[in-house]
């Protein structure tokens, strides 16, 4: 199987996020996790690593606002240039706003740190001086992946890192900068009918913001309910899509401790919807904080789960993307990667 991938995320592992409580924490989503899998596929004989193609702004702006782009692009130069303390250990510091745009005014700030309440949900997407170019190259993973799969009428696994489900088109979020699997989305809906499948264990926020007045790319998320889980905000069960993208989006929101059994239920229900639609690619928002024990799960899920579910979508026979996004019990993450895409 082709595996898009680069180094280049090593350049965005900020030494810090904050946790609930403004707890400081080191940075969970880290290079670490990236390693796990490297050496998990190379003792597989069928993972072939190669480096994502560069594909320029567009296919990203055709999803993300511009001047959203223009914070990330410029963020940490700024910061640096604000403030000597930062510039004296950059190493030990991060871009984060303490301050947010709550139900945002039409008017967008002019500083730095206004932007950054204005372009960011919450405090686990911090930015570093690697962050921006780590973003575009994830984002260029899922691409040549998705122009992989949609020349060769196959699947194709893009290892991303930074993941990107909760970003927004004008909003970071939870890790997340720019939405790989949403760019890779749009970019095969031109060519016809997109199915999302989302099966990271937070909401795909982001993703659901992004396509939510379409019709032509449908999207379906399968997470811990949000009634008591991240992103608190967004992935109810009455979120269908609005306008012409009115039933063309659906929420499975879970309770923790959640079951192989029952997740297995809520995937079999997405799986006949995306037969329905019919679509020509498949795209997988594919986390593995599902997996019983992940430091940010509450769900149950075993190795075995992943087998059965990596099984069922592979039937669907689509030409299928499949996008790396979350996973944080590194021990296992490496295994449980292999074994989902091992059925395919
Ligand atoms: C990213 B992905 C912990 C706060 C939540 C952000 C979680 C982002 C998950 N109580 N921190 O979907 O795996
Ligand atoms: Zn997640």
């Amino acid at each position: 199987m082709k595996i898009f991938y680069s180094d280049t995320h090593r350049r965005h592992y900020p030494p810090f996020e904050i946790f609930d409580g403004g707890k400081r924490v080191p940075y969970l989503e880290n290079p670490d996790r990236m390693d796990q899998i490297l050496s998990a596929l190379e003792k597989t004989d069928w993972a072939e690593l190669i480096e994502p193609a560069d594909f320029g702004l567009d296919p990203i702006r055709a999803v993300h606002d511009e001047d959203y782009l223009n914070f990330l692009a410029t963020c940490w130069d700024e910061w640096l240039a604000s403030d000597p303390k930062v510039a004296a250990a950059p190493e030990e510091n991060a871009f984060l706003p303490a301050t947010f745009a709550l139900r945002r005014s039409t008017r967008k700030p002019v500083t730095l740190l206004g932007k950054g309440g204005y372009y960011m949900m919450d405090l686990s997407a911090c930015i570093v001086a690697g962050t921006y170019p780590a973003a575009l190259s994830s984002a260029n993973c899922a691409l040549s992946a998705a122009q992989f799969v949609a020349e060769n009428s196959t699947r194709a696994f893009a290892l991303c890192r930074p993941p990107g489900h909760h970003a927004g088109k004008d909003y970071a979020g939870g890790y997340c900068f720019i939405n790989n699997a949403s760019v890779a989305a749009n970019w095969l809906s031109s060519k016809g009918k997109v199915a999302l499948l989302d099966i990271d264990y937070h909401a795909g926020n982001g993703t659901q913001d992004i396509f939510y007045e379409r019709d032509d790319v449908l999207t379906i998320s399968i997470h811990g309910d949000p009634e008591f889980e991240y992103p608190h905000y967004i992935g109810f069960a009455d979120e269908t899509g609005a306008g012409a993208g009115l039933g063309f989006h659906k929420n499975f929101p879970l309770a923790a401790g959640t079951t192989d059994a029952q997740y297995l239920s809520a995937l079999d229900e997405s799986l006949g919807m995306i037969q329905k639609f019919a679509p020509k690619f498949l795209v997988l928002s594919t986390g593995m904080d599902t997996f019983d024990g992940d430091p940010l799960g509450s769900f149950k899920v075993s190795r075995n789960g992943f087998a059965e579910i990596g099984k069922r979508i592979s039937a669907l026979n689509l030409p299928t993307a499949i996008i790396m996004e979350g996973g944080y019990a590194n021990k296992a993450l490496g295994e449980n990667i292999v074994t989902l895409l091992e059925q395919f």
